[in-house]
């Protein structure tokens, strides 16, 4: 036997509040993830084997998009090992490294065609 604790004109309006409640936190709840995966992007340039600037930084929780230029004559790879990744970007061209959302450290990344050309990520 259903038991009918409110008469039906008052049941609606207590299920909408609640529905309306629960897309409200639903809403709220999306739009923070969106803000914590919007990417960020930087840039970087390599000249006669140096990283320019040698320090470039970014915000954590957040995918970084890495502009690197090369104006040099010679092509260049920009690797890292602690971002895990690995690009080959020919002489006079530019090319963009997608790095994941990261915790606030330091990341090293080095031109593995020139192992002495080095520069440093700091995420904070
Ligand atoms: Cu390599």
């Amino acid at each position: 036997m259903q038991m009918n604790l409110f008469p039906p004109s008052a049941k609606r309006p207590v299920r909408t509040f609640f529905a309306i409640a629960l897309l409200g936190a639903a809403v709220l709840f999306a739009s923070e993830r969106g803000n914590a995966q919007q990417s960020t992007s930087v840039a970087i340039s390599v000249k006669d084997h140096h990283f320019q600037p040698s320090q470039i930084s970014a915000p954590a929780n957040r995918p970084i998009s890495i502009r690197v230029k090369n104006l040099d004559s010679a092509p260049m790879e920009f690797e890292s090992t602690s971002l895990r990744v690995e690009k080959v970007i020919a002489a006079g061209s530019e090319g963009v490294v997608n790095v994941r959302a990261l915790a606030p450290g330091r990341y090293e990344f080095f031109d593995d065609f020139h192992q002495q050309t080095r520069g440093t990520l700091i995420v904070q």
